[in-house]
């Protein structure tokens, strides 16, 4: 790949608004992204590969529970941190960010949230410090949109737990330490059981051939009669809000992470308009190519304002769910518009791993079906006007 001359496009001028702390984290983690992500990614993504050797420095810029407090090892940071951080991280590659997503929102704030004092503490400042990774697994081969029909399921065995089922599509799964799981107990209530690699029965079977987030790797989670120690059980919540709960901490990442891959596209889109001759002219002088330029800034623009006012509202815990779903769904759907006509921009070039556009592109059509569909994201704004439920 070319070497990355990214400059963030900030058009109503939105770095007056953020804090020295908020600009000093998101610096932070732009420079990281430029040092140890762009001269690596392009190579990791057609290999097919996670880039392992990244995993200490996410932990040293704090991206493994940037909101989780310090004394858990977490970089106890404000919600607009947490947000510029996955931006940036999401500049770099969506499945980077993934990861990141993965370990502070779907299994450090579970075990924050729901977990017990002991748990916090065996589990939280490994998962920080990147010594340890997570995955979460919710989605079965016959669940996905409707996880609530999981048919994974434990049984009170008096000293332990037995756990069977099978979980598909899980980030990180291939090589997690931890798994936080979901599962219905005897009653069909939705817990959350945090499963150790190594208990016996517990398979982590890699999935294969993804044109999409191919530096994040993808796996399934297989419990065969797992014995799982009854202290593993997170106790302080229960019922298909638990794991949906997890799930608003991470789309609301996205939303913020899906702003990174859009300029990055715009950039390189602008950069290249402006070198590229046709004609006797750089195309950027083309109305045609203007129209896709202006439109891109302005999406990002009106994308960036969305999102920065959901984070106030987050850091007041005044955010709602359907809130989220709304810029998630605005924010993925906006990046993969501007990434496929950014690639259009560069014509052939744009095709190629010279430049990160079409990579962007592939991975965002994994960003806009995971964490809830684009069409059940809708759904939720649909039911949140109306108060009505169109699901089933
Ligand atoms: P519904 O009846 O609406 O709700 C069941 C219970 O949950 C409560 N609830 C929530 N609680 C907390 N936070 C939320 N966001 C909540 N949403 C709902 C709700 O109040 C109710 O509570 P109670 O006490 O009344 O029982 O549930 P439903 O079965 O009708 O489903 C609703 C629907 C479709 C919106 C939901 O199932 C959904 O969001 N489906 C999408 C599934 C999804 O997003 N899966 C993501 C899997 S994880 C993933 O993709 C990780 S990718 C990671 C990466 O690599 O970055
Ligand atoms: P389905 O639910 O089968 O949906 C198929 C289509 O039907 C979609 O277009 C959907 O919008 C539509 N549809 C479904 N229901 C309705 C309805 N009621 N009305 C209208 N349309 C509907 N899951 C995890 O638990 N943990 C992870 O770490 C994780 N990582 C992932 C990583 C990747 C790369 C991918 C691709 C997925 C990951 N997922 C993970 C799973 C992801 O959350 C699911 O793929 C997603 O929720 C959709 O489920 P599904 O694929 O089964 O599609």
């Amino acid at each position: 790949m070319r070497p990355d001359l990214f400059e963030a496009p900030d058009y109503y001028l939105l770095d007056e608004l953020l804090t020295d702390e908020h600009k000093l984290v998101r610096d932070a983690t732009r420079d990281w992204v430029k040092r140890d992500v762009s001269p690596i990614i392009e190579d990791y993504a057609q290999k097919a590969e996670f880039p392992t050797q990244i995993v200490q420095g996410l932990a040293e810029i704090g991206a493994f529970g940037p909101y989780i407090p310090t004394e858990y090892g977490g970089a106890g940071l404000d919600q607009i941190s947490y947000g510029l951080m996955m931006q940036e991280i999401e500049r770099g590659d969506s499945g980077v960010r993934s990861t990141c997503s993965v370990q502070s929102s779907l299994v450090m704030y579970p075990i924050y949230a729901y977990g017990n004092e002991e748990q916090r503490q065996k589990y939280l400042p490994k998962l920080a410090s990147g010594e340890w990774l997570g995955s979460f697994g919710l989605t079965e081969p016959n669940f996905g949109s409707n996880p609530g029909g999981m048919v994974t399921n434990f049984k009170d065995m008096g000293d332990h737990y037995l756990l069977n089922g099978a979980k598909m599509w899980i980030s990180n799964a291939p090589f997690c330490h931890v798994a936080v799981v979901w599962a219905k107990n005897e009653e069909g209530r939705i817990h959350g059981l945090i499963v150790e690699r190594g208990m016996e029965g517990f398979t982590t079977p890699e999935t294969h051939n993804k044109w999409s987030l191919r530096a994040s790797a993808t796996g399934e989670l297989v419990f065969d009669n797992v014995k799982v120690p009854k202290e593993n059980l997170l106790p302080n919540k229960s019922g298909l809000g638990a794991p949906l709960g997890c799930l608003d901490s991470a789309r609301y990442g996205i939303a913020w992470g899906a702003i990174g891959a859009a300029m990055d596209c715009y950039d390189t889109a602008l950069r290249y308009s402006k070198e590229r001759v046709q004609f006797d002219r750089p195309i950027g002088g083309f109305q045609l190519q203007q129209k896709k330029l202006a439109e891109m800034i302005t999406e990002i623009t009106k994308a960036q304002l969305l999102t920065f006012r959901l984070g106030q509202l987050k850091n007041e815990g005044r955010a709602t769910t359907a809130q989220i779903s709304m810029a998630k769904r605005n924010n993925v759907d906006m990046a993969l518009t501007i990434a496929r006509d950014a690639r259009q921009m560069l014509g052939g070039m744009g095709i190629t791993g010279d430049y990160p556009i079409m990579r962007h592109m592939m991975n965002l059509e994994s960003v806009v079906t995971y964490e809830g569909t684009h069409d059940i994201h809708l759904l939720i704004t649909g039911m949140d006007v109306t108060g009505i439920p169109a699901f089933k």
